[in-house]
């Protein structure tokens, strides 16, 4: 045998026995932007089994384009210490109370935090669509494509993963919610959008508001200020570190009380 089919095999080998191991999981975390990896790491150091999907092939979401593509993003002291959990190295700016980081080191050290703690992510995959059961309505799981298949268009039947809590940390789309609002009336999810800057009162405000949206079904970060109605505050990502250490909190908790 060649080492050619020797590589085959492999992949395919080990790519099918994670998705055997994942297509039932405690969690899943839908998106890997800030919020996202932030959650994951709290979630998996708790030692549940903890599932990232993101769309693209790269990790961070809106980090990497920082403010108007400068590599720089702004924290104020509530976040220094989630910055200090993942190792983050951070700058006092010329302002004070306000920190500085560069996007790359975010990016990677976030990814990496959740990575460590035991987090399974897997890039290029898109969540479709979700998994429900009545009475009463909750969400019992995400319906997954691969993100290649949705971009060619070709009609390709999706496959599921079952999990306790799904977390949408997609953004400012809020992708999952609008699944809910759209296909679920059951559900009674209403998006309102996010409203204009004020980014003093929209960074704290998406913490407030993160949590439980309907059983089953968490938001946290952008995806927050979509569901809630709240304020944008551009490239300050306090919000989005200490919303998704609080959405897993919510989610902890949650699971622990669960009979
Ligand atoms: C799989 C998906 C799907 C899907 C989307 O946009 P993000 O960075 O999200 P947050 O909320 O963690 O961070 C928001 C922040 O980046 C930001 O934009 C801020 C603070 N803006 C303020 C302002 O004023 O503009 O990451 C979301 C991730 C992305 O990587 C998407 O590719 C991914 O989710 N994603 N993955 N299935 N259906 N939808
Ligand atoms: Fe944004």
């Amino acid at each position: 045998m060649s080492l050619e089919s020797h590589i085959t095999r492999v992949i395919w080998e080990e790519a099918s026995r994670d998705w055997v191991e994942l297509s039932s999981c405690d969690v899943v975390v839908v998106g890997a932007g800030p919020s996202g990896l932030t959650a994951a790491k709290y979630l998996a150091e708790k030692g549940l089994k903890t599932l990232v999907l993101e769309r693209r092939l790269s990790f961070g979401g809106g980090i990497g384009g920082g403010g108007m593509l400068l590599h720089k993003a702004v924290v104020d002291e509530r976040g220094l210490g989630i910055l200090m959990d993942f190792n983050i190295r951070y700058k006092p700016s010329s302002i004070r109370g306000l920190y500085v980081v560069d996007t790359a080191e975010l990016t990677a050290k976030l990814a990496a935090g959740a990575l460590d703690a035991g987090a399974k992510i897997i890039p290029g995959i898109s969540v479709e669509d979700v998994i429900v059961r009545y009475n009463p309505f909750r969400v019992q799981g995400v319906v997954v494509e691969w993100s290649a298949v949705q971009f060619s268009g070709l009609h390709v039947d999706p496959l599921f993963i079952e999990s306790k809590a799904v977390i949408d940390a997609t953004g400012h789309d809020a992708e999952v919610l609008r699944i809910l609002e759209k296909k679920n009336p059951e559900s009674k999810v209403k998006i309102p959008g996010e409203k204009s800057a004020y980014s003093e009162k929209a960074d704290v405000d998406v913490v407030e508001y993160t949590g439980r949206v309907i059983p089953g079904l968490y938001a946290t970060g952008m995806a927050v200020a979509a569901v809630h109605g709240l304020n944008r505050m551009g490239p300050i990502f306090t919000g989005m570190l200490l919303s998704g250490r609080k959405v897993a909190e919510a989610v902890i908790r949650d699971l622990e009380s669960a009979p």
